[in-house]
């Protein structure tokens, strides 16, 4: 598939797809959500990449859905434009997503970063549920990801208000990893990414897998499902090339096998 809405760069084994509709701050429309879908589910089963990095420009990550594409939709074609199934394959990409964000990251600008794994901000970013002045409010997963991830009482205020935070802000609340200059924030992403990397994809794979499942089950369903894939782990080769290494003193090297 030809992209004419992201680009899609790899860098050794980590993966980057940048969201590239500059004049209306990445509004995500149909066009760039199915380049996305496409480009993450590429990269998902590209053996060779074992994380992903998804960003924007220094001004904006996504400043939300594309309101000009939204604004006369009726619910039928908002049914059939099927949308949601686009977010769910988001969720489910099974490799380490990580966010690299400047600038607005609003409504599902602000839920994509959310879809992530880890969320790294530039000290200008800004994050939003916006919805509410538009008379909607958030529908891809902004009202349960954000209440998870900074408690009921400051989502209610971001959800209902739909005033901004600051990057500070977000990472005093736990929104983001951390926050660094604007320079900076697509290396320190990289950074990450190269780290994650490293070590062994079928691990990091479940390992993920394992923490989602903490947000829709019981502590007792969690630790059995944590349970299962810690014995799984002990199939692959990368198990035993890890602990022999560690053993000869010498760095492992992961096959992802
Ligand atoms: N959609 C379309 N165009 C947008 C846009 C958006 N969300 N955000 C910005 N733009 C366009 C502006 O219209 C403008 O275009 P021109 O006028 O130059 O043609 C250009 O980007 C630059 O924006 P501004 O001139 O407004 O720039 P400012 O610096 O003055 O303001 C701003 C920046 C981010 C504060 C402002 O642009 C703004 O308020 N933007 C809208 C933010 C917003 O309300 N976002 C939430 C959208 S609702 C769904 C899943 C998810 C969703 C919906 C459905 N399903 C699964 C069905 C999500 C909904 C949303 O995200």
């Amino acid at each position: 598939m030809a992209y004419t809405t992201i680009l899609v760069t790899r860098e050794d084994r980590v993966g980057i797809i940048t969201l590239n509709r500059p004049d209306v701050l990445n509004a995500l429309n149909l066009q760039l959500m199915e380049e996305l879908v496409d480009a993450l589910d590429t990269l998902d089963r590209d053996e060779t990449i074992r994380c992903i990095i998804l960003t924007g420009n220094d001004r904006a990550f996504a400043a939300g859905a594309d309101i000009r594409e939204m604004a006369e939709a009726s619910p039928v074609e908002l049914l059939l434009r099927n949308q949601f199934a686009r977010w769910d394959r988001i969720r489910r990409v099974s490799k380490p997503l990580i966010a690299a964000v400047s600038g607005y990251a609003l409504g599902g600008g602000c839920e994509l970063a959310m879809h992530c794994d880890i969320i790294i901000a530039s000290e200008t970013a800004r994050f939003g549920q916006p919805e509410i002045n538009l008379g909607i409010m958030p529908g891809a997963g902004g009202t349960q990801r954000l209440t998870r991830a900074i408690g009921k009482y400051r989502a209610m205020e971001m959800v209902l208000t739909g005033r901004m935070i600051t990057a500070r802000q977000a990472e005093a609340w736990g929104l983001v990893n951390r926050v660094v200059p604007v320079e900076l924030y697509l290396e320190e992403a990289k950074r990450v990414a190269r780290e994650i990397a490293a070590r062994a994809p079928v691990a990091a794979r479940l390992a993920k897998a394992s923490v989602l499942k903490s947000f829709d089950t019981t502590i007792e369903g969690g630790l059995d499902y944590e349970r299962m894939l810690f014995y799984l782990l002990f199939a692959t080769e990368d198990q035993k090339e890890g602990m022999r290494a560690f053993l000869e003193k010498r760095q492992p090297e992961f096959t992802g096998r």
